[in-house]
């Protein structure tokens, strides 16, 4: 028998009705990560095929709508107030910006609206305003998602009640490796918050950033973390590091690119249903690379030119790369 079936059939993820497997353990992901580099990705396209349109992408377009100021430290975030990065620091936008970047978004073929705001966690006015904005981009006939840092109670079931499909809330590294990256909270915090999100009955977008120093093993910490969460998150964004002038992490040694791919391979063979998203650091990638991350299993994309203060390819680009790749936006 050849040899990558068995280690699908050993993952246990091979068919559609197989059910998840009751754990990952580090050990059992960092296998992954350490087979050879073809038979990892052999590996990701079975089980991608087996459960998704092999060349179906999705694409969601991001908004900043609350910009800079953050009380948080985290070490990467261009938006920390501490970090002296040069960042102009703006208030919550008006309903009618956001509606009219939603509807350009559209327009342009994106399927889900993010909007993202520079919180530790929203008091209950903002989430008033927000809620409207989840209500107007909802009606345009786009899937909504948030992301506003951590979540008090009842405060869930409010965005749940505005039509709120998806909150996005990462555990960004692994268990151990995140008291070097973030003080101010904890990532037990995280796991609150996810809590609340999910027994609200909003979807799941949690993932987390590679390339600040962590080890191998780090990497296939959090891909553990996240595919023992029960469900998986729904969407998993694997974001590589942008290394923001005047934050901690401005001068991180970049990770190997194929290190990157195996990353995305690993979480795709870890959470088969999943959607997994190509996010931060696609701007500096090249055609060629993002074609492996597609080949490793990724089905997702932040589409538009600006992620929430950093850049992201051209509309134009990706429209160019997905003709050459055969690719369909859904
Ligand atoms: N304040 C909210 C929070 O912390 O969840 C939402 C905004 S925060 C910018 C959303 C995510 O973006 C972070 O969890 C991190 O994974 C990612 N991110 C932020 N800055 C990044 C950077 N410079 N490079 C890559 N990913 C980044
Ligand atoms: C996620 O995981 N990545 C997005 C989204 N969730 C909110 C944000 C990426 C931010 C990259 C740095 C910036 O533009 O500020
Ligand atoms: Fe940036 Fe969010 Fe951390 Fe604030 S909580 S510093 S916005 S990542």
């Amino acid at each position: 028998m050849p040899f990558p079936v068995m280690q699908i059939a050993a993952a246990g993820c091979v068919s559609k009705d197989s059910p998840k497997p009751k754990s990952w353990t580090v050990a059992k992901v960092q296998a992954l990560f350490d087979l050879p580099f073809n038979d990892l990705l052999y590996q990701a396209q079975q089980v991608h095929r087996a459960h998704f349109d092999a060349n179906s992408v999705q694409r969601s377009t991001l908004l900043s709508v609350k910009t800079g100021g953050c009380s948080e430290d985290c070490g990467y975030c261009s938006q920390a107030a501490r970090h002296h990065t040069g960042l102009e620091k703006e208030s919550l936008l008006e309903i009618d910006e956001v509606v009219a970047a939603a509807q350009a978004a559209k327009e342009k073929g994106a399927s889900r609206f993010c909007m993202g705001a520079a919180w530790r966690g929203p008091k209950d006015k903002d989430l008033d305003q927000v809620s409207e904005m989840i209500r107007a981009v909802k009606a345009l006939g786009l899937e909504t998602c948030v992301t506003l840092g951590m979540l008090k109670d009842g405060q869930a079931e409010k965005l749940k009640d505005a039509g709120l499909d998806y909150y996005n809330h990462n555990l960004d590294t692994a268990p151990e490796f995140y008291g070097n990256i973030v003080t101010t909270h904890s990532q037990a915090d995280r796991f609150d918050t996810l809590n609340k999100v999910r027994a609200a009955g909003i979807h799941v977008c949690c993932g987390g950033i590679v390339g600040m120093g962590e080890t191998r093993a780090g990497r296939a910490g959090l891909i553990a973390e996240l595919a023992n969460l029960d469900p998986p998150p729904e969407s998993v964004p694997i974001n590589n590091l942008v290394p923001v002038p005047g934050t901690p992490l401005a001068s991180a040694s970049p990770i190997d690119p194929f290190e990157f791919v195996r990353t995305i391979a690993a979480a795709r063979i870890s959470m088969p249903n999943s959607l997994v998203r190509l996010s931060a650091g696609r701007q500096e990638m090249s055609d060629e690379l993002q074609a492996l991350c597609f080949l490793a299993g990724a089905n997702s994309i932040f589409y538009g030119d600006k992620l929430l203060t950093t850049g992201n390819p051209e509309a134009g680009r990706d429209e160019k790369l997905f003709e050459r790749l055969g690719l369909n936006a859904v």
